[in-house]
């Protein structure tokens, strides 16, 4: 998908015109994957539009920083104010927002300390993630590739670098005509999709992986956890072995990006019946409503820019 251009990215506190937010080569991020990054979407509601758990990203984003030692030159609250900036800056109303904070130009060589910390916040147009998989479900094939472990890399953390490994998954997968791949974590249970939290439902139980399958602690994640009990469901985290996944009633992913996408295949074995489930369609609906401002239960959640 080409990104869809806006007008305005907010880089170390300015707006600078889209077409001239650059850095230098020789920035530490680019030779290193020294970065940390956020997404979030904003949605168009009837009171305008929303940033959807704009502080809880924002928290994650300091929570990244902190791992990988970045100072980050602002506060929370002033990254929150740069989020709803760069909306309203770039008159957009359903848009994807990108903070992303990395190790500028300084010095060359691993060591990152001594590379200032900048940030940038780009905000763009972005449809679904999985294209049409959103109402079809995805076709899901389990990689080769295991996920990134915490005592390698810490999967908590949303850092640029870890997606080298999220990128070796989606490429295999995509080249094999699959819409998305599943990894699992370094002991052979399910961990999580190259960009998405993964949930089952068996027997109208919602079973997803644990923090300790080493997934990023996905926000879509606990909105789904949360929308879920409040509907009545039992929810579970433990671990998910991948022949359990064949046998699962319904399966869908989690993701700022994918949203809830169902998925329908894995490994050439359909799930259910072949189409998204109707537990999977009912948090679907649900998080719509929430995310667009329609269910006043979740308004907290909601970010007016
Ligand atoms: N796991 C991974 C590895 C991941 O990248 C994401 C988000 C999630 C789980 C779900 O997290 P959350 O958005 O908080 O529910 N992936 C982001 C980036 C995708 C991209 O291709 O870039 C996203 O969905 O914004």
């Amino acid at each position: 998908m080409p990104i869809e251009e806006a007008r305005y990215i907010w880089m170390d506190g300015k707006l600078v015109p889209w077409r001239e937010a650059r850095i230098h080569i020789l920035s530490h991020v680019i030779h290193y994957g020294s970065g940390v990054f956020e997404g979030m979407r904003c949605y168009k509601t009837d009171r305008g539009p929303a940033i959807f758990r704009l502080e809880d990203h924002i928290e994650r984003l300091f929570y990244s920083a902190k791992v990988y030692m970045m100072e980050i030159p602002f506060s929370k609250e002033g990254l929150v104010e740069a989020c709803k900036e760069v909306v309203r800056a770039n008159g957009l109303e359903d848009c994807y927002i990108r903070p992303l904070v990395y190790r500028g130009y300084g010095e060359m060589g691993v060591n990152p300390l001594k590379c200032p910390v900048r940030v940038a916040i780009a905000a763009w147009p972005w449809g679904a993630y999985l294209g049409e998989a959103l109402e079809k479900g995805a076709r899901v094939v389990i990689s080769t590739w295991r996920r990134i472990c915490g005592d390698v890399l810490p999967p908590t953390a949303k850092a640029c670098g870890h997606y080298t490994n999220s990128q070796l998954a989606k490429m295999e997968a995509v080249l094999g005509g699959y819409d998305e791949a599943l990894m699992l974590d370094i002991n052979g249970y399910v961990s999580e999709g190259s960009g998405e939290n993964f949930f089952m439902v068996k027997d109208g139980i919602i079973i997803t992986p644990p923090p300790e399958a080493s997934i990023l602690l996905g926000i879509t994640r606990d909105t789904v956890i949360r929308l879920a009990r409040d509907l009545g469901y039992t929810v579970v985290e433990r671990f998910i072995s991948r022949a359990e996944v064949y046998g699962a009633d319904e399966c869908f992913f989690t993701g700022t990006a994918a949203e809830i996408t169902p998925i329908v295949e894995v490994d050439g074995r359909r799930i259910g019946d072949g189409k998204p489930g109707p537990i999977t369609r009912e948090l679907q609906a649900k998080y719509f409503d929430v995310v667009r401002g329609r269910d006043e239960r979740y308004m907290h959640w909601l970010a007016f820019v």
